[in-house]
């Protein structure tokens, strides 16, 4: 039986693809246990250096498998969601960046994991939405409330109570993706992106996913406060050394990432401590 999630990686880039097309990649407990499996380790163990999400077939992901929902108990109903959302925090907490690539749809569950991604790349046809009224269900993976930060409530309202779906290119237009240029596919625009990141140096990247993802409830001071504490640490790694080096001798730099040098540690307690300041 083929898998419902598939893993791989190539040159620094890792892939996590849904791999239901048959249903848009629906999500269901067997995709929820993979893509956790994957991400726990992409996070811990691999080598590669940001991750892309995507769908296989035609659609990034059509929401919760609406066929398992039929006879749930409230109960169960929970447990899922309770899942689904622990699943989500794992992308929030994973220290290196993963990108959603968006192309057909991202309805309902599957918007939502794009939205606990550091970036989406939206193709302009895709089609998101929240549609779960329709179902006479409400979002239960954080559609509310991320949606509402990042579009505004005035348009999350519309999106949510009306069920309203919006394409990739409004959602570039609105700021929640970056769109595609040219003929590129969402993928391609992805792995151009992610090929970039992967060339940075992986301390500062890691610093910054944090800084960013914790700016909106963060008091300015505290994050400003953060930034400039862990500069100084990171200023401190050989990657730093290494960056200013070959700026300075006009070659490329060649970062060697190793976590565990200066600037490593306080990464680490930066992220703890930005955690427990919101
Ligand atoms: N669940 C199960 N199967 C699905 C789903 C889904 N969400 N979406 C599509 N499919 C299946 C269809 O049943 C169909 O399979 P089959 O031919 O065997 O019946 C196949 O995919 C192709 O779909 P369609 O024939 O319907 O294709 P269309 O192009 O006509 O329509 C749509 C595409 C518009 C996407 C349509 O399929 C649709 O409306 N799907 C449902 C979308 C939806 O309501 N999503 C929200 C679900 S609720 C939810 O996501 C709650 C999230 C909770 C997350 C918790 C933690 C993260």
């Amino acid at each position: 039986m083929t898998d419902v999630v598939l893993y791989r990686e190539d040159d620094g880039v890792a892939y996590l693809t849904l791999n239901r097309p048959e249903s848009l990649n629906a999500l269901n407990p067997s995709v929820f246990s993979l893509l956790g499996r994957h991400m726990d380790f992409f996070a811990a163990e691999s080598t590669a250096r940001v991750l892309i999400l995507h769908g296989k077939g035609s659609s990034f992901a059509a929401g919760a498998d609406i066929k398992h929902y039929v006879d749930l108990t409230p109960e169960r109903y929970a447990d899922f969601m309770r899942v689904g959302n622990a699943i989500q925090q794992k992308f929030i907490e994973c220290p290196k960046p993963v990108i959603a690539s968006v192309h057909g749809y991202a309805l309902g569950g599957g918007l939502e994991l794009a939205l606990v991604c550091d970036l989406i790349v939206a193709a302009p046809d895709a089609q998101l939405g929240l549609p779960e009224v329709k179902l006479g269900l409400l979002p239960g993976g954080g559609g509310t409330q991320r949606l509402a930060r990042l579009i505004g409530p005035i348009r999350a309202a519309e999106v949510i109570m009306a069920a309203r779906r919006f394409s990739g290119e409004e959602a570039a237009s609105w700021g929640l993706a970056l769109g595609v240029r040219d003929s590129s596919s969402a993928l391609e625009a992805a792995e151009v992106i992610a090929r970039r990141i992967a060339r940075q140096a992986p301390l500062p990247v890691r610093a910054a996913k944090t800084l960013i993802r914790t700016s909106r409830d963060t008091p300015t001071d505290t994050g400003l406060a953060v930034e400039q504490s862990l500069g100084a640490a990171i200023y401190g790694s050989a990657d730093a050394r290494e960056g200013i080096a070959a700026f300075v001798e006009k070659r490329s730099a060649q970062f060697g990432g190793d976590a565990s040098q200066n600037g490593g540690a306080a990464t680490s307690q930066a992220t703890s401590f930005l955690r427990e300041a919101r």
